[in-house]
Protein backbone atom coordinates (compact mmCIF):
# COMPACT_ATOMS: atom_id res chain seq x y z
CA UNK A 1 0.00 0.00 0.00
CA UNK A 2 1.20 3.70 -0.46
CA UNK A 3 1.24 6.21 1.97
CA UNK A 4 -0.16 9.16 -0.54
CA UNK A 5 -0.52 11.51 2.04
CA UNK A 6 2.69 11.47 2.60
CA UNK A 7 3.72 11.26 -1.40
CA UNK A 8 1.53 14.49 -1.85
CA UNK A 9 3.77 16.23 0.38
CA UNK A 10 6.58 15.89 -1.89
CA UNK A 11 4.78 17.37 -5.04
CA UNK A 12 4.23 21.46 -4.04
CA UNK A 13 2.12 22.03 -6.95
CA UNK A 14 -0.65 19.18 -5.88
CA UNK A 15 -0.96 22.18 -3.15
CA UNK A 16 -2.57 24.83 -5.64
CA UNK A 17 -5.99 25.84 -6.73
CA UNK A 18 -7.31 25.91 -10.06
CA UNK A 19 -9.95 28.14 -10.91
CA UNK A 20 -10.60 28.34 -7.04
CA UNK A 21 -11.04 24.38 -6.69
CA UNK A 22 -8.20 22.04 -5.39
CA UNK A 23 -6.02 20.88 -8.47
CA UNK A 24 -6.58 17.35 -9.51
CA UNK A 25 -4.45 16.38 -11.80
CA UNK A 26 -5.37 13.83 -14.13
CA UNK A 27 -3.22 14.63 -16.88
CA UNK A 28 -0.36 11.58 -16.02
CA UNK A 29 -0.02 10.29 -19.56
CA UNK A 30 0.88 13.91 -21.07
CA UNK A 31 3.50 14.50 -18.14
CA UNK A 32 3.68 13.92 -14.69
CA UNK A 33 4.37 16.32 -11.63
CA UNK A 34 8.04 16.88 -10.36
CA UNK A 35 8.95 16.05 -6.11
CA UNK A 36 10.97 18.89 -4.79
CA UNK A 37 13.55 16.05 -4.83
CA UNK A 38 14.03 16.53 -8.34
CA UNK A 39 13.06 20.04 -8.21
CA UNK A 40 16.12 20.65 -5.50
CA UNK A 41 18.55 18.94 -7.55
CA UNK A 42 18.01 21.45 -10.97
CA UNK A 43 18.51 23.99 -8.16
CA UNK A 44 21.45 22.65 -6.28
CA UNK A 45 23.23 21.64 -9.90
CA UNK A 46 23.07 25.23 -11.26
CA UNK A 47 23.55 26.45 -7.70
CA UNK A 48 26.45 24.20 -6.60
CA UNK A 49 28.41 22.53 -9.53
CA UNK A 50 26.83 23.61 -13.06
CA UNK A 51 29.81 23.05 -15.77
CA UNK A 52 30.11 21.31 -19.08
CA UNK A 53 30.98 17.46 -18.89
CA UNK A 54 33.53 15.25 -20.08
CA UNK A 55 36.20 17.94 -21.33
CA UNK A 56 36.96 20.03 -18.26
CA UNK A 57 39.56 18.89 -15.92
CA UNK A 58 38.45 21.14 -13.25
CA UNK A 59 36.76 20.55 -9.77
CA UNK A 60 32.98 21.46 -10.87
CA UNK A 61 33.69 19.75 -14.53
CA UNK A 62 34.54 16.67 -12.57
CA UNK A 63 31.80 16.80 -10.19
CA UNK A 64 29.02 17.39 -13.22
CA UNK A 65 30.53 14.48 -15.22
CA UNK A 66 30.35 12.27 -12.16
CA UNK A 67 27.44 13.31 -11.63
CA UNK A 68 25.82 12.40 -14.99
CA UNK A 69 27.45 9.12 -15.64
CA UNK A 70 25.98 7.90 -12.40
CA UNK A 71 22.60 8.88 -13.59
CA UNK A 72 23.52 6.99 -16.90
CA UNK A 73 24.20 4.02 -14.30
CA UNK A 74 21.09 4.33 -12.49
CA UNK A 75 18.79 4.07 -15.23
CA UNK A 76 20.40 0.90 -16.59
CA UNK A 77 19.84 -0.44 -13.46
CA UNK A 78 16.13 1.08 -13.55
CA UNK A 79 15.94 -1.30 -16.57
CA UNK A 80 17.68 -3.93 -15.91
CA UNK A 81 20.18 -3.08 -18.78
CA UNK A 82 23.31 -4.99 -18.53
CA UNK A 83 25.34 -2.50 -19.09
CA UNK A 84 25.44 1.44 -18.80
CA UNK A 85 27.25 1.19 -22.39
CA UNK A 86 23.87 0.60 -23.70
CA UNK A 87 22.27 3.69 -22.33
CA UNK A 88 21.92 6.66 -24.63
CA UNK A 89 20.78 9.71 -23.20
CA UNK A 90 18.26 12.12 -25.76
CA UNK A 91 15.74 14.72 -25.45
CA UNK A 92 12.83 12.56 -25.25
CA UNK A 93 11.15 9.22 -26.49
CA UNK A 94 10.37 10.54 -29.23
CA UNK A 95 13.93 11.65 -30.47
CA UNK A 96 15.19 8.17 -29.27
CA UNK A 97 12.69 6.53 -31.72
CA UNK A 98 13.63 8.90 -34.51
CA UNK A 99 17.22 8.03 -33.47
CA UNK A 100 16.29 4.14 -33.75
CA UNK A 101 15.10 5.17 -37.21
CA UNK A 102 17.47 7.04 -38.46
CA UNK A 103 20.66 5.30 -37.48
CA UNK A 104 19.77 1.79 -37.80
CA UNK A 105 17.17 2.00 -40.67
CA UNK A 106 18.85 4.05 -43.09
CA UNK A 107 22.17 1.15 -42.97
CA UNK A 108 20.23 -2.14 -42.35
CA UNK A 109 16.66 -1.37 -44.65
CA UNK A 110 16.33 -1.69 -48.11
CA UNK A 111 13.32 -1.49 -50.97
CA UNK A 112 11.58 -5.30 -49.97
CA UNK A 113 12.59 -5.36 -46.60
CA UNK A 114 9.25 -4.79 -44.10
CA UNK A 115 9.00 -2.97 -40.67
CA UNK A 116 5.68 -3.73 -38.73
CA UNK A 117 3.56 -1.63 -36.74
CA UNK A 118 0.22 -1.67 -34.84
CA UNK A 119 -2.52 0.58 -35.69
CA UNK A 120 -2.21 1.96 -31.57
CA UNK A 121 1.11 3.90 -32.27
CA UNK A 122 1.62 7.45 -30.91
CA UNK A 123 2.64 9.45 -33.59
CA UNK A 124 6.55 9.27 -32.27
CA UNK A 125 6.20 5.39 -32.81
CA UNK A 126 4.50 5.57 -36.82
CA UNK A 127 6.05 8.93 -38.44
CA UNK A 128 9.86 8.28 -37.53
CA UNK A 129 9.33 4.90 -39.76
CA UNK A 130 7.17 6.52 -42.47
CA UNK A 131 10.06 8.59 -42.61
CA UNK A 132 12.63 6.12 -43.18
CA UNK A 133 10.74 3.74 -45.30
CA UNK A 134 10.33 6.71 -47.81
CA UNK A 135 14.15 7.30 -47.63
CA UNK A 136 15.16 3.31 -47.92
CA UNK A 137 12.09 2.13 -50.28
CA UNK A 138 11.14 -0.09 -47.02
CA UNK A 139 7.27 -0.78 -46.49
CA UNK A 140 5.64 -0.56 -43.77
CA UNK A 141 2.61 -3.38 -42.44
CA UNK A 142 0.88 -3.14 -39.68
CA UNK A 143 -1.29 -5.23 -36.56
CA UNK A 144 -4.89 -4.25 -36.24
CA UNK A 145 -6.10 -3.58 -33.09
CA UNK A 146 -9.96 -5.33 -31.68
CA UNK A 147 -12.66 -3.78 -30.77
CA UNK A 148 -11.85 -4.10 -27.05
CA UNK A 149 -8.23 -2.44 -27.30
CA UNK A 150 -6.35 -5.72 -28.05
CA UNK A 151 -3.34 -6.35 -31.02
CA UNK A 152 -4.89 -8.90 -32.74
CA UNK A 153 -2.33 -11.31 -32.51
CA UNK A 154 -3.53 -14.04 -35.06
CA UNK A 155 -2.79 -10.86 -37.62
CA UNK A 156 0.84 -10.73 -35.97
CA UNK A 157 1.61 -14.18 -36.99
CA UNK A 158 0.28 -13.69 -40.47
CA UNK A 159 1.77 -10.67 -41.09
CA UNK A 160 5.55 -11.78 -39.47
CA UNK A 161 7.77 -12.44 -42.45
CA UNK A 162 10.96 -12.99 -43.63
CA UNK A 163 10.61 -9.65 -44.89
CA UNK A 164 10.02 -7.61 -41.70
CA UNK A 165 13.53 -6.23 -40.37
CA UNK A 166 12.04 -4.92 -37.54
CA UNK A 167 8.88 -5.01 -35.03
CA UNK A 168 8.50 -1.43 -33.62
CA UNK A 169 5.66 -1.11 -30.89
CA UNK A 170 4.39 0.31 -27.91
CA UNK A 171 4.71 -1.24 -24.80
CA UNK A 172 1.63 0.55 -23.16
CA UNK A 173 -0.96 2.56 -25.19
CA UNK A 174 -1.42 6.38 -24.29
CA UNK A 175 -5.08 6.31 -25.74
CA UNK A 176 -6.71 2.25 -24.68
CA UNK A 177 -3.77 1.86 -21.86
CA UNK A 178 -3.58 -1.68 -23.11
CA UNK A 179 -0.25 -3.81 -22.11
CA UNK A 180 0.86 -5.51 -25.25
CA UNK A 181 2.19 -8.63 -24.85
CA UNK A 182 5.67 -7.62 -25.80
CA UNK A 183 7.98 -10.47 -24.64
CA UNK A 184 5.98 -13.05 -26.35
CA UNK A 185 6.27 -10.67 -29.57
CA UNK A 186 10.07 -9.93 -29.39
CA UNK A 187 10.27 -14.10 -29.15
CA UNK A 188 8.32 -14.40 -32.45
CA UNK A 189 9.79 -11.69 -34.00
CA UNK A 190 13.68 -13.08 -32.87
CA UNK A 191 12.02 -16.27 -34.56
CA UNK A 192 11.84 -14.76 -38.10
CA UNK A 193 15.06 -12.77 -37.84
CA UNK A 194 13.60 -9.49 -36.91
CA UNK A 195 15.15 -7.07 -34.22
CA UNK A 196 12.10 -5.76 -32.12
CA UNK A 197 11.87 -2.09 -30.91
CA UNK A 198 9.81 -0.96 -27.80
CA UNK A 199 7.62 2.44 -27.24
CA UNK A 200 8.25 2.13 -23.34
CA UNK A 201 7.09 6.20 -22.91
CA UNK A 202 3.96 4.50 -21.24
CA UNK A 203 5.06 1.77 -19.32
CA UNK A 204 8.06 2.45 -17.89
CA UNK A 205 6.87 4.90 -16.01
CA UNK A 206 3.70 2.61 -14.21
CA UNK A 207 5.36 -0.94 -14.83
CA UNK A 208 8.49 -2.60 -13.40
CA UNK A 209 10.58 -2.83 -16.86
CA UNK A 210 13.39 -5.84 -17.70
CA UNK A 211 14.67 -4.59 -20.90
CA UNK A 212 16.55 -8.28 -20.74
CA UNK A 213 13.72 -10.13 -19.71
CA UNK A 214 11.30 -8.77 -22.20
CA UNK A 215 13.85 -9.63 -24.97
CA UNK A 216 13.77 -6.25 -26.96
CA UNK A 217 16.82 -4.89 -28.80
CA UNK A 218 15.81 -1.09 -28.70
CA UNK A 219 13.93 0.63 -26.00
CA UNK A 220 12.92 4.48 -25.63
CA UNK A 221 11.32 6.37 -23.04
CA UNK A 222 10.84 9.91 -21.30
CA UNK A 223 11.40 11.19 -17.75
CA UNK A 224 9.29 13.78 -18.42
CA UNK A 225 6.61 10.95 -17.76
CA UNK A 226 8.44 9.47 -14.39
CA UNK A 227 8.37 12.17 -12.16
CA UNK A 228 11.62 13.98 -13.94
CA UNK A 229 12.09 17.09 -15.61
CA UNK A 230 11.52 17.74 -19.42
CA UNK A 231 14.00 17.76 -21.86
CA UNK A 232 15.24 13.78 -21.25
CA UNK A 233 14.71 10.65 -22.91
CA UNK A 234 16.47 7.28 -22.53
CA UNK A 235 17.54 5.08 -25.68
CA UNK A 236 18.31 1.80 -24.49
CA UNK A 237 19.89 -0.65 -27.32
CA UNK A 238 21.70 -3.87 -27.10
CA UNK A 239 25.85 -2.80 -27.26
CA UNK A 240 26.63 -5.04 -30.41
CA UNK A 241 23.87 -3.12 -32.27
CA UNK A 242 24.89 0.78 -31.12
CA UNK A 243 28.36 -0.34 -31.65
CA UNK A 244 27.63 -1.19 -35.25
CA UNK A 245 25.23 1.49 -36.06
CA UNK A 246 26.19 5.12 -38.10
CA UNK A 247 25.95 8.20 -35.58
CA UNK A 248 22.33 10.33 -35.57
CA UNK A 249 23.57 13.79 -35.00
CA UNK A 250 27.48 15.05 -35.83
CA UNK A 251 29.68 17.17 -33.68
CA UNK A 252 31.56 17.93 -30.37
CA UNK A 253 32.11 14.39 -27.95
CA UNK A 254 30.74 12.30 -30.28
CA UNK A 255 33.98 12.02 -32.01
CA UNK A 256 37.38 9.66 -31.76
CA UNK A 257 39.63 12.01 -34.30
CA UNK A 258 38.42 14.55 -36.80
CA UNK A 259 40.62 15.71 -39.98
CA UNK A 260 38.86 18.10 -42.39
CA UNK A 261 37.04 14.83 -44.32
CA UNK A 262 36.55 12.59 -42.52
CA UNK A 263 36.18 11.66 -38.65
CA UNK A 264 35.88 8.40 -36.54
CA UNK A 265 33.69 7.73 -33.35
CA UNK A 266 33.77 7.89 -29.90
CA UNK A 267 33.14 4.79 -27.70
CA UNK A 268 29.40 3.87 -26.99
CA UNK A 269 27.12 5.50 -25.67
CA UNK A 270 28.80 8.93 -26.38
CA UNK A 271 28.96 8.29 -29.61
CA UNK A 272 25.15 9.29 -30.04
CA UNK A 273 25.59 11.95 -27.40
CA UNK A 274 26.49 15.05 -29.82
CA UNK A 275 27.04 17.94 -28.06
CA UNK A 276 26.57 19.81 -24.91
CA UNK A 277 23.75 17.38 -23.78
CA UNK A 278 21.29 18.43 -20.91
CA UNK A 279 23.20 18.03 -18.27
CA UNK A 280 21.15 19.32 -15.75
CA UNK A 281 17.98 17.52 -15.89
CA UNK A 282 19.68 14.26 -16.38
CA UNK A 283 21.10 14.75 -13.61
CA UNK A 284 17.46 15.89 -11.90
CA UNK A 285 16.20 12.54 -13.29
CA UNK A 286 18.50 10.44 -11.37
CA UNK A 287 16.18 11.74 -8.47
CA UNK A 288 13.60 10.49 -10.15
CA UNK A 289 14.81 7.31 -10.79
CA UNK A 290 15.34 7.08 -6.90
CA UNK A 291 11.82 8.37 -6.45
CA UNK A 292 10.11 5.32 -8.08
CA UNK A 293 12.47 2.76 -6.64
CA UNK A 294 12.12 3.90 -3.13
CA UNK A 295 7.96 3.66 -3.44
CA UNK A 296 8.69 0.56 -5.71
CA UNK A 297 6.98 0.07 -9.11
CA UNK A 298 4.84 -2.98 -7.97
CA UNK A 299 3.10 -0.93 -5.28
CA UNK A 300 2.20 1.86 -8.02
CA UNK A 301 0.97 -0.33 -10.19
CA UNK A 302 -1.47 -1.93 -7.53
CA UNK A 303 -2.16 1.70 -6.45
CA UNK A 304 -3.13 2.52 -10.28
CA UNK A 305 -4.94 -0.56 -11.09
CA UNK A 306 -7.18 -0.18 -8.11
CA UNK A 307 -7.86 3.76 -9.27
CA UNK A 308 -8.77 2.22 -12.84
CA UNK A 309 -11.10 -0.02 -11.95
CA UNK A 310 -12.86 2.51 -9.49
CA UNK A 311 -12.57 4.87 -12.54
CA UNK A 312 -14.01 2.16 -15.20
CA UNK A 313 -16.20 1.11 -12.64
CA UNK A 314 -17.68 4.45 -11.64
CA UNK A 315 -17.69 5.81 -15.11
CA UNK A 316 -19.42 2.51 -16.54
CA UNK A 317 -22.53 3.50 -14.30
CA UNK A 318 -22.65 6.96 -16.01
CA UNK A 319 -25.66 6.87 -18.51
CA UNK A 320 -24.07 7.87 -21.59
CA UNK A 321 -20.69 7.08 -21.10
CA UNK A 322 -18.53 4.88 -23.59
CA UNK A 323 -15.16 4.30 -22.43
CA UNK A 324 -12.28 2.11 -24.55
CA UNK A 325 -9.64 -0.25 -23.55
CA UNK A 326 -9.52 -3.39 -22.63
CA UNK A 327 -12.01 -4.39 -19.54
CA UNK A 328 -8.98 -6.82 -17.98
CA UNK A 329 -7.35 -5.00 -15.24
CA UNK A 330 -4.30 -6.87 -15.75
CA UNK A 331 -3.99 -6.08 -19.05
CA UNK A 332 -3.97 -2.63 -19.16
CA UNK A 333 -2.41 0.87 -17.47
CA UNK A 334 -3.31 3.50 -15.51
CA UNK A 335 -5.12 5.35 -18.74
CA UNK A 336 -9.26 5.86 -19.10
CA UNK A 337 -10.09 7.10 -21.97
CA UNK A 338 -14.14 8.04 -22.72
CA UNK A 339 -16.76 9.78 -24.20
CA UNK A 340 -19.77 11.05 -23.56
CA UNK A 341 -22.37 10.67 -26.67
CA UNK A 342 -23.89 13.29 -27.52
CA UNK A 343 -21.13 15.56 -25.55
CA UNK A 344 -17.51 16.72 -27.90
CA UNK A 345 -14.26 15.56 -25.63
CA UNK A 346 -13.29 19.13 -25.48
CA UNK A 347 -16.01 20.49 -23.65
CA UNK A 348 -16.09 17.57 -21.11
CA UNK A 349 -12.33 18.84 -20.78
CA UNK A 350 -13.10 22.23 -20.51
CA UNK A 351 -16.03 21.70 -17.50
CA UNK A 352 -13.56 19.46 -16.08
CA UNK A 353 -10.86 22.13 -15.98
CA UNK A 354 -13.24 24.30 -14.13
CA UNK A 355 -14.29 21.65 -11.27
CA UNK A 356 -9.69 22.09 -11.13
CA UNK A 357 -9.66 18.30 -13.26
CA UNK A 358 -7.10 18.56 -15.53
CA UNK A 359 -7.46 15.26 -17.86
CA UNK A 360 -6.67 15.61 -21.46
CA UNK A 361 -8.92 15.79 -24.49
CA UNK A 362 -8.28 15.23 -28.48
CA UNK A 363 -6.37 12.78 -30.77
CA UNK A 364 -3.89 11.88 -28.01
CA UNK A 365 -1.11 12.11 -31.09
CA UNK A 366 -2.77 8.33 -32.17
CA UNK A 367 -4.39 9.56 -35.26
CA UNK A 368 -4.84 6.29 -36.82
CA UNK A 369 -6.25 4.83 -33.90
CA UNK A 370 -8.94 7.27 -33.45
CA UNK A 371 -9.89 6.44 -36.99
CA UNK A 372 -10.17 3.19 -36.06
CA UNK A 373 -11.96 3.53 -33.09
CA UNK A 374 -14.42 5.43 -35.34
CA UNK A 375 -14.10 8.90 -33.07
CA UNK A 376 -12.40 12.23 -33.68
CA UNK A 377 -11.24 12.47 -30.12
CA UNK A 378 -11.33 11.23 -26.57
CA UNK A 379 -11.37 12.69 -22.99
CA UNK A 380 -8.75 10.78 -21.03
CA UNK A 381 -7.62 10.30 -17.43
CA UNK A 382 -4.53 9.02 -16.16
CA UNK A 383 -3.25 8.50 -13.25
CA UNK A 384 0.16 8.47 -10.95
CA UNK A 385 1.39 7.50 -7.49
CA UNK A 386 0.19 10.84 -5.98
CA UNK A 387 -3.74 10.56 -7.00
CA UNK A 388 -6.42 9.07 -4.63
CA UNK A 389 -9.56 7.44 -5.23
CA UNK A 390 -11.36 10.98 -3.84
CA UNK A 391 -10.51 12.45 -6.68
CA UNK A 392 -11.34 9.50 -8.42
CA UNK A 393 -14.80 10.46 -7.42
CA UNK A 394 -14.51 14.28 -8.06
CA UNK A 395 -13.53 12.89 -11.68
CA UNK A 396 -16.74 10.95 -12.35
CA UNK A 397 -18.71 13.88 -10.10
CA UNK A 398 -17.30 16.33 -12.65
CA UNK A 399 -18.44 14.18 -15.83
CA UNK A 400 -21.91 14.11 -14.63
CA UNK A 401 -21.67 18.53 -13.71
CA UNK A 402 -20.68 18.39 -17.64
CA UNK A 403 -23.59 16.11 -18.99
CA UNK A 404 -25.97 18.60 -16.46
CA UNK A 405 -23.98 21.38 -18.27
CA UNK A 406 -24.43 20.84 -22.17
CA UNK A 407 -27.96 18.92 -21.36
CA UNK A 408 -29.72 22.00 -19.91
CA UNK A 409 -31.70 23.88 -22.64
CA UNK A 410 -29.88 27.40 -22.03
CA UNK A 411 -31.15 30.88 -24.14
CA UNK A 412 -29.05 31.17 -27.03
CA UNK A 413 -27.92 27.96 -27.30
CA UNK A 414 -29.45 24.79 -28.93
CA UNK A 415 -30.41 22.19 -27.04
CA UNK A 416 -27.91 19.19 -27.21
CA UNK A 417 -25.58 21.03 -29.49
CA UNK A 418 -22.12 21.01 -27.71
CA UNK A 419 -20.52 24.81 -27.23
CA UNK A 420 -17.20 25.57 -26.26
CA UNK A 421 -17.30 27.10 -22.62
CA UNK A 422 -14.83 29.11 -21.19
CA UNK A 423 -11.56 29.73 -21.65
CA UNK A 424 -8.63 27.12 -23.36
N1 LIG B 1 5.04 7.15 -27.07
C1 LIG B 1 3.94 7.11 -26.31
C2 LIG B 1 3.21 5.82 -26.13
C3 LIG B 1 3.49 8.28 -25.71
O1 LIG B 1 2.39 8.25 -24.96
C4 LIG B 1 4.20 9.49 -25.91
C5 LIG B 1 3.73 10.80 -25.34
C6 LIG B 1 5.36 9.45 -26.69
C7 LIG B 1 5.74 8.27 -27.26
C8 LIG B 1 6.19 10.66 -26.92
O2 LIG B 1 6.79 11.09 -25.76
P1 LIG B 1 7.69 12.42 -25.78
O3 LIG B 1 8.14 12.57 -24.39
O4 LIG B 1 8.77 12.18 -26.75
O5 LIG B 1 6.74 13.52 -26.23
N2 LIG B 1 2.38 10.82 -25.06
C9 LIG B 1 1.63 11.90 -24.72
C10 LIG B 1 0.30 11.81 -24.42
O6 LIG B 1 -0.36 10.78 -24.43
N3 LIG B 1 -0.16 13.03 -24.14
O7 LIG B 1 0.84 13.91 -24.25
C11 LIG B 1 1.97 13.22 -24.60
Amino acid sequence: MLDVKRIRQDFPILNRQVHGKDLIYLDNAATTQKPRQVIDALVNYYSRYNANIHRGIHALAEEATAAYEDVRQRTAAFLHAPSPRSIVFTRNATEALNLIASAWGRSHLQPGDEILLTEMEHHSNLVPWQLIAKATGATLAFIGVTDDGYLKLEEYERKLTNRTKLVALTHMSNVLGTINPVEQIATRAHQHGALVAIDAAQSVPHLAVDVQGLGCDFLACSAHKMLGPTGVGVLYAREALLEAMEPFLGGGEMIADVFLTHATWNEIPWKFEAGTPNIADVIAFGEALKYLSRVGLAAIRAHEQALTAQAIQRLSEVDEVVLYGPRTLQDRGGVVSFNVNGLHPHDIGTVLDQEGVAIRAGHHCAKPLMRRLGVAATARASFYLYNTPDEVDRLVEAVQAAKAFFRKPRPGMERGKPTRVGTR
